[in-house]
C-alpha cells in the first residue's frame, strides 16, 4: 500500500513537471535545477555563474529553502530577477511548488532558470520539476563517500560539480576515486572538479552549460 502511494505522489508530480516544461520549452527558456548537501556550495555556483554569464546571457533565479529569504537577497544583489520558495518543512522543491512560482519569474525576458533545491541529497532526486538538466554540487568537506550513500542522486544528475577542491590540502579526499565511483553509477555524468573561491574551474563549467542551452 504505502510503495502505491508514493507511486501516485510521482505519478501527479510529473504530470506537473510537463506543464512547467511546455511553459519553459514555449519561452524558450532553459532550466537547470541544482541539488546538493546544504552547504555544499549552491548559491556560491549560481552567484559565480551569474558573474560569467553577465551581458551573454539572461538569467532569473528560483531559490528553494525551508525558510528564510537569504539566498534570494544575495542573488538579487547581482541585479537578477529571484524568486524564494520556502517550503514550510519539506525537504525539496516539487513541481507544484515551482508552478506557484512561475507566475512571479518574467518568463518572457529571461534565457536561463536557475533552481536551486532545498539542501538535501536525497528527497530532491525524486521529484522533477520540468528542468532541462540536473546538477549536483558535491564538495570537499563531505567526503569521496557519497556516491555510494546517495546512488539515486548521482544516478540521476547530469553534471556532477566538484565544490570547494580549494581545500584539497587540508581533507582527505580522493578525487579520483570519487569520480570513478560516479562513473560506475552514472556513465553519462560530465565532472567538473571547481571552487566557487578561487574560481578555478568556473570557465569549464560555465562553457559547459551554455553548450546544452544551444
Ligand atoms: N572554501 C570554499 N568555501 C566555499 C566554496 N564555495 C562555497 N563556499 C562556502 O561554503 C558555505 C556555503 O556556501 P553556499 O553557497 O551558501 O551553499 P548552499 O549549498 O547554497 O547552502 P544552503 O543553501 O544552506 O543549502 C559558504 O560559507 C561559502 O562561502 C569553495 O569553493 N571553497
Ligand atoms: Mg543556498
Amino acid at each position: 500500500m504505502e510503495i502505491k502511494v508514493v507511486k501516485d505522489i510521482l505519478g501527479a508530480n510529473e504530470q506537473i513537471a510537463q506543464k512547467n516544461r511546455q511553459l519553459f520549452d514555449g519561452n524558450k527558456v532553459f532550466v537547470a535545477n541544482l541539488m546538493a548537501s546544504p552547504g555544499a556550495g549552491k548559491t556560491s555556483l549560481i552567484l559565480e555563474t551569474i558573474k560569467r554569464l553577465k551581458g551573454k546571457t539572461k538569467i532569473g533565479v528560483i531559490e528553494g529553502d525551508i525558510s528564510s529569504t537569504l539566498d534570494a537577497e544575495a542573488i538579487s544583489k547581482e541585479g537578477v530577477p529571484v524568486v524564494q520558495i520556502n517550503t514550510g518543512g519539506e525537504c525539496h522543491l516539487d513541481a507544484n511548488m515551482t508552478s506557484t512560482a512561475l507566475p512571479s519569474v518574467p518568463l518572457k525576458d529571461i534565457d536561463l532558470l536557475l533552481i536551486e533545491n532545498v539542501g538535501n541529497l536525497i528527497c530532491p532526486a525524486e521529484f522533477t520539476l520540468g528542468e532541462n538538466i540536473r546538477v549536483l554540487i558535491s564538495s570537499i568537506p563531505e567526503g569521496d563517500d557519497k556516491p555510494f550513500k546517495y546512488p539515486l542522486m548521482f544516478h540521476e544528475a547530469d553534471a556532477v560539480l566538484i565544490n570547494k577542491i580549494d581545500l584539497l590540502p587540508y581533507l582527505k579526499f580522493d578525487v579520483a576515486a570519487f569520480s570513478k565511483a560516479i562513473k560506475g553509477i552514472n556513465q553519462k555524468a560530465v565532472i567538473f572538479p571547481v571552487s566557487c573561491t578561487t574560481g578555478e574551474g568556473i570557465d569549464e563549467w560555465v562553457s559547459w552549460l551554455l553548450e546544452q542551452i544551444g
